[in-house]
């Protein structure tokens, strides 16, 4: 069992699994694989869709002969394997135009470009069903602030955000919008670099209801942040709108692991809260094979990247069930009904009898609540000893 199947939604971008292995010091070490080919493969391993930047699939210097062949090839290729396109976004890092930034580059015609692209990368998204645009500004950032832009860039940012959020109504594409944080890489710091940076400045937008975010676990971990503690903000605040899936040592470089490979516990709280949460979204892998691979590792790490996922939905089922965690954590909770009434829905009457109200302070320092033995049960559980 643990094999995937279409229910699970689980999606990869082509970019991932057609990742060939080039770093900033070497070469490729695998050579492409044709998207229907990896179509094919992706659905035989039980993926649900697949999601694509404009240049994944047309090359940024195609003819509009050439753009339509490619689009028409792909069609085929969705129809015959059964995947979906649920998510769509635009490469605004790749070309030496984008170099000082996309959307917050000093210059106007480099935005106004940018603002060009991303429609048509939105038009392309849309004909093959994307609900979802994920805005990951890899170049919106700087390594020097002498320009002295960090002010202007938040009102570019912003007003290029309000401008397609207007296309996407004007044309009745249906878009959500999910803007993906980083830290840093390619620059040395990137502009909203932590999914609470995404939040505050969406409150900012005209219309916040058409964006969320879109998490990325190997982004938060470079932060020295907690991928769990980031999804669950978004999550509370509705904004969970798409996730990006992979892993990642701490304080190195951008790794994009494979799924699981490296912080198997903050993996485990992440499908829990996937899981439980009634996020219905695709349950994207952004992540690629270590450079080390041919083709057949990258198959294994897709597959990989699948099966931790399906086992750790297991585990979590099983922590559920699990009488002795759910003692554990009844017993880490004190519950007090009339304390809780009290802490909330304020009135005159419950502050002044909370202010007369005696607390045993050396007690509530005395409990011990018993997390030691509730987290080693759940290392015992992801270690498949219970
Ligand atoms: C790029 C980046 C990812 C983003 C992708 C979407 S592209 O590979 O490293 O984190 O999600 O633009
Ligand atoms: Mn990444
Ligand atoms: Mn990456
Ligand atoms: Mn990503």
């Amino acid at each position: 069992s643990f094999q995937a199947t279409p229910a699970d939604k689980f999606t990869f971008g082509l970019w991932t699994v057609g990742n060939v292995g080039r770093d900033p010091f070497g070469e490729p070490t695998r050579t492409a694989i044709d998207p229907a080919a990896i179509l094919s493969k992706l659905a035989e391993l039980g993926a649900w869709g697949v999601n694509f930047h404009d240049n994944d699939l047309v090359p940024i210097d195609a003819s509009a002969s050439e753009r339509d062949a490619i689009v028409e090839g792909f069609r085929r290729a969705l129809q015959e394997t059964g995947l979906c396109v649920p998510m769509a976004t635009t490469n605004l890092f790749t070309d030496p135009a984008f170099k000082d930034g996309a959307f917050t580059s000093a210059d106007a015609r480099v935005r106004a470009y940018a603002l060009q692209k991303t429609m048509r990368a939105m038009d392309l998204g849309a004909e093959f069903g994307a609900k979802t645009y994920v805005f990951w500004g890899g170049r919106e950032g700087t390594e020097v602030d002498a320009g002295g832009k960090l002010l202007d860039a938040m009102s570019w940012f912003r007003d290029s955000l309000n401008f397609l959020a207007e296309y996407s109504e004007d044309q009745g594409y249906g878009y959500k919008f999910a803007l993906e944080p980083k830290p840093n890489e390619p620059r040395g710091d990137i502009f909203l670099p932590t999914v609470g940076s995404a939040l505050g400045f969406i409150a900012t937008l005209d219309k916040p209801q058409m964006f969320g975010v879109n998490p990325e676990f190997a982004h938060e971990t470079m932060a020295g942040l907690s991928f769990p503690h980031a999804i669950a903000q978004a999550i509370d605040a509705g904004k969970l709108f798409h996730v990006d899936l992979n892993d990642q040592k701490m304080g190195r470089f951008d790794q994009d692991l494979r799924f699981g490979a490296e912080n198997l516990k903050s993996a485990f709280f992440t499908v829990y809260l996937l899981e439980t949460s009634g996020y219905d979204g695709p349950r994207h892998f952004d992540a690629h094979a270590l450079r080390t691979e041919d083709e057949a590792g990258v198959w294994a790490f897709a597959r990989g990247c699948m099966r931790t996922y399906l086992v750790l939905k297991e585990k979590v089922r099983q922590f559920r069930e699990d009488a002795e965690i759910q003692a554990a954590i009844e017993a880490y909770r004190v519950r007090d009904a009339e304390l809780e009434g009290l802490s909330k829905g304020y009135s005159r009457d419950k502050a002044e009898a909370l202010k007369s109200r005696a607390f045993d302070r050396g007690e509530l320092g005395r409990r011990g609540p018993g997390l030691e033995h509730l987290d080693q049960l759940v290392t015992d559980l992801l270690l498949g000893v219970r």
